[in-house]
């Protein structure tokens, strides 16, 4: 196949171009990506040679319109991504994540090409911490933040154009990822590089706050098998059911990494911060005999710690700015 991967340079499409190019050799793999803050062409460093990267905005018609006709499907992961950054300034996610998406399936509308969307299961808002009830592709939409109103956005122009016009479109809505080449602006990775530089890790309000995390390479596995598998227009829910709330998670990484438990601050909580994640994967698991292969969270962390601490060439010139960025809000 000849796959056209949007954001990948970022965290999640780099991992799915690494693995591509590692487990799918006979694909041949373009990314275009802006190369905003959040990516980096040192993710790619590794597999440069075997695939070809254009720098570009996904917003650019005409630049897509070319790069579309020729791929016989398009992943579309790029996206502005960091909640903290939207509740900021929410103009550059309307462009990206509402006007890409627009122009990314005019661009598969006029080729006839197959999509995948990547989401996020942020669109259906929060749950509380004893419901037992978890998100399901049922569940209506309810985005809390400028982020993740605009993924429901951007969902919402992927079915309207499946139905319309025919678009062979599929969508997944994920649960929060970690693995390498995360951007350390993020809640692992920061608190893992802070430690590293002699820093304090930082908790969001009371931590109380659930996410459902799924390692990166599982996320990724279960987009090929939905490219693959997927039924057309249809939304399949991925995760790998590791709820944890966030102080048992940092509590996790500071006994990791041998320091005390109590060795992080408290610091301001985000505004309109979204209680609990949790998805219901049972349709991916049934219809799709997908399956996740890092089930052990511990084992994941350990390995997640180990890339940074290897890998500080690829952190380290943007960890003083992100820090800083940080201090600004109070956090
Ligand atoms: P990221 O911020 O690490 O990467 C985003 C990439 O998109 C970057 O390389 C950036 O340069 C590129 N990009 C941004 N604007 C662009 C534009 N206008 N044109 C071209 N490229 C542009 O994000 P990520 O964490 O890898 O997330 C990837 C996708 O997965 C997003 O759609 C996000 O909503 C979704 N998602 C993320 C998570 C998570 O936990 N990180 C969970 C569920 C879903
Ligand atoms: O320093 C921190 N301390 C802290 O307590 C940071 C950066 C975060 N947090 C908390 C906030 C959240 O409850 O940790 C949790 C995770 O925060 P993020 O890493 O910012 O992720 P989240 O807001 O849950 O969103 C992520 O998952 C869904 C991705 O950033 C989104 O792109 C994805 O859609």
């Amino acid at each position: 196949m000849r796959l056209l991967v949007t954001g990948g340079a970022g965290f999640i499409g780099a991992n799915f171009v690494h693995s591509t190019v590692r487990e799918y050799p006979d694909d041949a793999v373009t990314v275009i990506d802006a190369l905003t803050y959040a990516g980096r062409r040192e993710s790619l460093a590794a597999v440069e040679d075997s695939i070809r990267l254009v720098e570009g905005d996904i917003c650019d018609a005409e630049l897509v319109d070319n790069l579309v006709a020729e791929s016989d499907a398009v992943i579309h992961f790029a996206a502005e991504s960091h909640v903290d950054n939207a509740l900021d300034n929410p103009e550059p996610f309307l462009h990206t994540n509402v006007i890409g998406t627009f122009t990314i399936l005019e661009a598969v509308r006029r080729h006839g090409v197959r999509l995948h969307h990547i989401s996020t299961d942020e669109v259906y808002g929060d749950l509380a911490l004893d419901e037992p009830q978890r998100f399901t592709e049922a569940t209506p939409y309810n985005p809390s933040s400028p982020y993740s109103a605009t993924k429901a956005g951007s969902d919402m122009l992927v079915r309207a154009w499946v139905r319309s016009y025919g678009v062979r479109a599929t969508i997944s809505n994920c649960s929060n990822n970690y693995g390498p080449y995360q951007h350390i602006e993020k809640f692992i990775p920061r608190q893992i590089t802070n430690i590293l530089t002699g820093r304090r890790a930082k908790l969001y309000g009371t931590g109380h706050n659930v996410r459902d995390w799924i390692h990166v390479e599982d996320h990724n596995s279960a987009v090929r098998r939905i490219l693959e598998k997927g039924q057309i227009g249809r939304t399949y829910l991925i995760s790998s059911e590791g709820e944890r709330d966030n102080l048992t998670v940092l509590r996790t990484l500071l006994r990791l990494m041998d320091r005390d438990p109590d060795d992080f601050d408290h610091v301001t909580d985000r505004v309109g911060h979204d209680l609990r994640y949790a998805i219901d994967p049972s349709t991916l698991y049934n219809e799709l005999g997908w399956a996740p292969k890092h089930t052990d969270f511990e084992e994941g962390l350990r390995s997640t710690i180990e890339w940074y601490r290897n890998n500080e060439s690829w952190w380290r010139p943007i960890k003083d700015a992100a820090e800083a960025q940080y201090e600004k809000r109070g956090q």
